[in-house]
């Protein structure tokens, strides 16, 4: 096909390639949801509806795109984890980044009433940002999702010491602030225990760790009708392996999670 003579334009794009060999993590950010969450009336410091929301989401990013092999969420974010080799899209990022963002937003739209229900609609369409980052080795790559689970924590120790203070201990915001601060983490569990008989280590794992949604093989079984050569119809029972995106609220940062699940990653060399 003979090229126009506005074909040129396209040398205006530019080469947004990934690094060969890195893996490519896109982490999406709610947009506002400071404001989101107390418009939608989301339960504090966690609403359970909204995590189950985030969950489905990126479950549906998983199935939907190419060679992810890991996502991590906690509070408005999730990261997806592109497989090192992943030629998807010619590794282009903008390609990657917005399809995910996308897939995200669209999906948390759609599967909104499952989780919400007629009675809490949507006041507005939500959106999240998006960026892409490359980490060159499995180190730098478990250490990302380990400073994504450290935040996790370190935010949902406050958050559940804060609005205990201001739900059960009567404070105002501003007092239930002025009381954390300078306290570590000894000191907020030693409140949480002694003020209000909550022991956080009990809390529920999906709060304290975050969702981390691996692909796990199961087998699953059928009953399948087959049709014999002289017409009889018989029920035969077949197993097949699935692949299925599994969800785990468990530790990320030490070496145990990536010993019981080797396969997540590939040699560094
Ligand atoms: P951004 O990301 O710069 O556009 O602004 P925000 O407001 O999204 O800020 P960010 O992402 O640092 O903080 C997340 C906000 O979402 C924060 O205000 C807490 C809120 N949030 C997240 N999950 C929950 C939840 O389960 N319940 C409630 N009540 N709030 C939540
Ligand atoms: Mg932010
Ligand atoms: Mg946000
Ligand atoms: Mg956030
Ligand atoms: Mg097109």
């Amino acid at each position: 096909m003979a090229k126009s003579k506005f074909e040129y334009v396209r040398n205006f794009e530019t080469d947004d390639t990934c690094l060969r060999n890195c893996y490519i993590v896109v982490r999406l950010d709610g947009r506002n949801f400071h404001k989101f969450t107390e418009q939608h009336k989301f339960a504090k410091p966690n609403d359970n509806r909204a995590l189950g929301l985030m969950s489905r989401s990126a479950r549906s990013v998983m199935e939907e795109l190419e060679d992810i092999v890991i996502a991590y969420g906690q509070s408005d974010e999730f990261s997806f984890v592109f497989k090192r080799t992943s030629t998807w899209f010619k590794r282009r990022a903008s390609k990657l980044m917005t399809h995910v963002a996308s897939q995200f937003s669209s999906s948390f739209v759609f599967y909104w009433k499952e989780f919400f229900g007629e009675d809490l609609p949507l006041l507005y369409p939500p959106s999240f940002d998006g960026r892409v980052v490359l980490y060159p080795s499995n180190r730098n790559l478990k250490d990302y999702l380990s400073w994504r689970q450290a935040d996790c924590h370190v935010n949902n120790l406050y958050n559940t010491v804060f609005w205990t203070l201001v739900q059960k201990g009567g404070l105002t915001t501003a007092q239930a602030e002025e009381r954390l601060k300078g306290t570590l983490a000894a000191d907020k569990n030693e409140i949480l225990f002694s003020e209000f008989n909550i022991n956080y280590n009990t809390e529920p794992a999906v709060l304290k760790k975050g969702t981390t949604l691996i692909w796990e093989k199961r087998d699953e079984t059928v009953t399948k009708c087959m049709k014999l050569p002289n017409a009889e119809e018989k029920e035969v029972v077949v197993t097949r392996s699935r692949r299925r995106v599994q969800a785990h609220h468990c530790d990320v940062i030490g070496e145990q999670f990536w010993e019981e699940h080797p396969d997540i990653l590939e040699d560094d060399n």
